[in-house]
Formats: structure tokens, C-alpha cells, sequence
């Protein structure tokens, strides 16, 4: 696969959500680049991410039930970045080229280290995640996470965690780079909701940083 190229636009969006203006520490900073990936290369990349990633369905117990997890997930990533998460242990797969490549320019782009991948694939607008925070220990604090999008566009929500006025909602498009950093897994939730009348795809990559515990 060759380079894609990267860029963090001129259109790039910030956002400092605070809880409290006089409290800076209950705040979140998002990043949002839309176009970080051109059209034609996302597109390049959904096609070969979808055939090449190792999709696989994962299961939860909620209340006693085995339910489906309404979307596909993969786990990639350096072999001592096991990761916790949903109360479950997961073993990351050996990086795979297109994956390599993109942490690489992201690596420079953002000038911070990321060791894993976790791959979703959001077959439809059926599919969804709902509202967590990327706050595992083996996150460490403050973690950067950087959030790439390729296929269908879908809506991202973030609110506050104990003050419900505090509402965010963007839309991700493909190509598009999401960076959440600082303090926004302590005091901000986020989502993507099921979204009835989307029928295309979506496969979203969240870079992470897993520090062993
Ligand atoms: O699909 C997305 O944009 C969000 C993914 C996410 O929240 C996560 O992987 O923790």
C-alpha cells in the first residue's frame, strides 16, 4: 500500500468543552480535522480495511444475557498491548501494513506514540456504540486518542458526565481525524447512536497508547 497523504487542514475545529469556566481541569479538547484523509485515498483505505482486518463478533453478558455487540471490532497492536475493556481481556492481532503505515503518519503528524488499533466496523446505521469513556487503566492519564473515519458519515455525541446540560454533537465523515485529549475521558462520555436511515458502512480506527500496568 503506498503513503496516504495526510494533513491536518486549515479547517481544523477545536473544541474546549468546559464543565465549569473557572474549572479548567473538568474540560475536554477535541480535535476535529475534517479531509485529514483525501476522498479518494479513505476510500482506497475502507476497501482495503474491510477485506484485509480480521472482523470479528464479540459477545457481552448485560443482566444475565448473552448479547450480540452491535457492531465488528479488531484488535491490532504491538504483542504486550493487551487491552481491557467491556470486562473482557483482548489479545491484539500483529499489525497489519495499512495499519502500520496510517500510526506512523499519525505518529508524526500529532507528535505522540500510539502502540494499538481498535477497529470497528458499523455495518449499518443499525449498529452503534453507546456512551463510555476511554478511561481504562491501561490508558494511563490523559491519554490521546486519535480517531480515524472512512465510509459512511456518522454522528459522534459527547456529554458531561455529571452535568447533563453539557451536551456536544458532530458529524464524522470519511477521512475525517477526531483527537480526544487532556482530561476529556474523566469528565466527558461519548457515542455513536444507532442511526435508522444510514445503510451504508462505516469503519472507524481509534489509535491508542496501551501503557502496561
Ligand atoms: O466510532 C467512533 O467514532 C467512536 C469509537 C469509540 O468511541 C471507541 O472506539 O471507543
Amino acid at each position: 500500500m503506498q503513503q496516504i497523504d495526510l494533513g491536518l487542514s486549515q479547517k481544523t475545529e477545536t473544541l474546549v468543552l468546559d464543565a465549569d469556566q473557572s474549572d479548567s481541569e473538568s474540560s475536554a479538547t477535541v480535535q476535529y480535522h475534517p479531509g485529514f484523509i483525501d476522498d479518494n485515498q479513505a476510500s482506497g483505505l475502507y476497501h482495503t480495511l474491510s477485506s484485509l482486518v480480521e472482523w470479528q463478533e464479540e459477545t457481552l453478558w448485560i443482566a444475565g444475557k448473552e448479547r450480540k455487540v452491535p457492531r465488528l471490532i479488531a484488535w491490532y497492536g504491538d504483542k504486550d498491548a493487551e487491552y481491557q475493556y467491556s470486562g473482557k481481556s483482548h489479545q491484539p492481532m500483529p499489525w497489519i501494513r495499512p495499519l502500520a503505515l496510517l500510526k506512523e503518519q499519525l505518529e508524526k503528524e500529532l507528535t505522540t506514540s500510539f502502540n494499538s488499533v481498535l477497529c470497528n466496523l458499523y455495518r449499518n446505521g443499525q449498529d452503534s456504540m453507546g456512551w463510555h469513556a476511554d478511561n481504562e487503566k491501561e490508558l494511563g492519564d490523559n491519554p490521546v486518542i486519535a480517531s480515524v473515519s472512512l465510509g459512511a458519515t456518522r454522528k459522534f455525541q459527547l456529554k458531561h458526565k455529571t452535568n447533563s446540560q453539557l451536551r456536544h454533537k458532530m458529524l464524522l465523515t470519511s477521512g475525517s481525524l477526531l483527537v480526544m485529549q487532556g482530561t476529556t475521558q474523566d469528565y466527558w462520555l461519548h457515542q455513536v447512536p444507532k442511526e435508522l436511515k444510514v445503510n451504508e458502512p462505516r469503519i472507524n480506527l481509534t489509535f491508542r497508547n496501551i501503557i502496561e500496568s
